[in-house]
């Protein structure tokens, strides 16, 4: 088949501006806590953290954006006005005091405007606040577990289900949380690494056997969040999707009296382990 370069160009012109309006349509109705076709930018935020998060980013890219333009701006230059038919006799300046004070001063001011947000948010990340709540996420092959020690030590198994929407995200026990609470999330491998992270809260933690690691949010919005265990732990490392329900106060307080007594501890939970352990 034959096309013209005029033909060829309108094609691709025309399968540009599709997928752009593709993403922008797919980005415009993207719901709260989970992802959204042809989505390219981060998730809505539902905590401090990733608020946070995301302001970094749109920081960074911005300052990417104009560093990039800068740079091309002064290749373009060169090539226009310093080749070597334009500029027949070549200048023989080796030194420039302002321009070379210039070109080192910027750029360390340039990092130190990138440093000093990125350690306020590794610190915000990191140190974790007076938690409201502990919970226990651990990570087997393949689901998580999630114990809650402050509400009446109780646990249950969170699977995915084949039958509930999002596909591959929905799963048959969500983890139950309360809106604006400070939530802290131990974790822990009971067989490989796994990883516990939930995009709109701006958490990723790495569950490893024999350790516990510890992270914190503080959902800001009630609703569904969906996250995905994001370290490869074999074969069904993709099918154990992480489902965190923030509701108020009230109806979290009535589902752990309903959660107690539907996952009274089995023998082999976290509690009656640790219980046997002191014996
Ligand atoms: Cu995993």
């Amino acid at each position: 088949m034959k096309m013209s370069m005029g033909r060829m160009g309108a094609r691709w012109l025309g399968l540009a501006v599709g997928s752009v309006a593709l993403a922008a349509s797919g980005a415009a109705d993207a719901e709260l806590g989970q992802p959204a076709p042809w989505e390219f930018r981060l998730q809505e935020a539902a905590s401090p953290v990733m608020e946070n998060i995301t302001w970094f980013h749109n920081f960074l890219t911005v300052l990417i954006f104009v560093i990039t333009l800068f740079v091309l701006g002064l290749l373009v230059a060169v090539v226009v006005k310093f080749n070597a038919k334009a500029n027949p006799v070549p200048s023989r300046t080796t030194h420039n005091t302002l321009i070379e004070v210039a070109w080192t001063l910027i750029p360390v001011l340039i990092l130190v405007s990138i440093a000093v947000p990125s350690f306020r948010l590794l610190f915000l990340e990191l140190d974790i606040p007076k938690a409201d709540l502990t919970i226990k996420a651990t990570g087997k092959q393949w689901y998580w577990s999630y114990a809650y020690p402050d509400n009446g030590k109780f646990e249950f198994d969170s699977l995915m289900a084949q039958d509930k929407q999002p596909r591959l995200l929905g799963v048959d026990n969500e983890m139950v949380v309360p809106v604006n609470k400070i939530v802290r999330v131990q974790t822990t491998g009971a067989d490989v690494i796994h990883s516990f992270a939930v995009p709109a809260f701006g958490i990723k933690i790495d569950a490893i056997p024999g350790r516990l690691n510890e992270t914190w949010f503080k959902a800001t919005k009630t609703g569904m969040f969906y996250g995905q265990c994001s370290e490869l732990c074999g074969k069904d490392h993709a099918f154990m999707p992480i489902a965190v329900r923030v509701v108020s106060d009230q109806e979290f307080a009535s589902w752990v009296e309903t959660a107690k007594k539907k996952f009274a501890s089995a023998p082999d939970s976290t509690f009656a382990s640790a219980a046997g352990a002191a014996q």
